[in-house]
């Protein structure tokens, strides 16, 4: 089997790396630093979902992949007072921050025998962000082999201010059917129910879905897994210094109001977003930084 390859490619207005190790295949676009899409072997369905109804535009966010929350997560007034105090007043603050939808910079491509690293990075000192005038380097870290995809999310503070930040990596899962997957590794955890008020539960037993999700969980582990029978498939998710993450399907009538997303997409997708948000914000001193990190394997359901 050959090497490593990768590949420049123009999908429409953006442009885009196609990376593949062994059977594994990664693609990632410059603009938001977004990994589009992931398998990791050509004879499995997808990892990663990419909507079948993607846009590839300038300034739009393409749906499906992981696309990268920061310097907040969801709507800004959702989050910590700290972190809305980092926001010049006034302005028009955009749904899960800033960067998704702004060119990072692609520093270095590392091809070794058996992975592939790729870094980008954001420089809030060369790229200002009127709204959120602090400075600071964002780098995503993205390393594919044979049978992981790891992914690095590293703030730095370059400024002489502390700076609170709220982020998450927005994954999209590919699933046989949200009605016959669960999620384990979050028994016990508590969760806010942004469907109900922001009421808090605790999860009881394996996360399984019966209608629109939209769950904010603290406290996470380490270690989830995405238990899929009907492709006999267990998906492991493992993170570090991430303690929330947020479980999100939009079932059939959400489905309906979402951009580049098909009316029964919903069946074939979940959302498990590993994050920093609500009681897990991070707050940075000057010079510090923090390493978000998730490593994603798939393999079949043992036994
Ligand atoms: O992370 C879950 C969520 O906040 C959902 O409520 C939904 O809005 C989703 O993000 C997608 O947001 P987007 O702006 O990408 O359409």
């Amino acid at each position: 089997m050959s090497g490593p390859q990768v590949e420049a490619i123009q999908l429409h207005e953006l442009a885009c790396w196609r990376v593949r190790v062994a059977g594994s295949e990664l693609l990632i676009t410059q603009q938001g630093a977004q990994i589009l899409s992931y398998r990791q072997s050509q004879s499995q369905p997808p990892v990663i979902w990419l909507s079948p109804q993607a846009a590839y535009e300038r300034g739009q966010g393409v749906r499906g992949g992981v696309p990268v929350c920061w310097p907040w997560f969801g709507a800004l007034q959702g989050n910590p007072q700290a972190v809305q105090a980092m926001v010049t007043p006034g302005q028009e603050a955009p749904f899960h921050g800033l960067v998704r939808t702004l060119d990072w910079q692609l520093g270095e491509i590392e091809e070794q025998a058996d992975s592939v690293l790729l870094q980008f990075s954001f420089n809030s000192q060369t790229q200002p962000l009127a709204i959120w005038p602090h400075a600071a380097e964002l780098t995503l870290r993205v390393r594919l082999s044979a049978e992981h995809l790891s992914i690095e999310l590293i703030t730095r503070n370059l400024g002489t201010t502390t700076l609170a930040i709220s982020q998450a990596l927005h994954t999209y899962f590919a699933v046989s059917d949200i009605r016959q997957v669960s999620i384990e590794g979050l028994e016990g955890c508590e969760y806010v129910d942004t469907l109900a008020d922001w009421q808090i539960f605790e999860q009881q037993g394996a996360v399984d879905f019966t209608g629109e999700t939209d769950r904010i969980y603290q406290n996470t582990p380490a270690q989830l897994h995405i238990v899929d029978a009907a492709w006999n498939r267990k998906i492991s998710l493992v993170s570090r210094a991430s303690a929330s993450a947020i479980v999100w399907n939009p079932w059939i009538e959400k489905a309906k109001r979402l951009s580049q997303f098909a009316y029964n997409d919903w069946q074939g997708m979940l959302c498990i977003e590993h994050a920093n948000v609500l009681k897990d914000v991070q707050k940075l001193v000057p010079g510090a930084e923090h390493c978000l990190a998730l490593e994603i394997s798939s393999g079949v359901i043992s036994g």
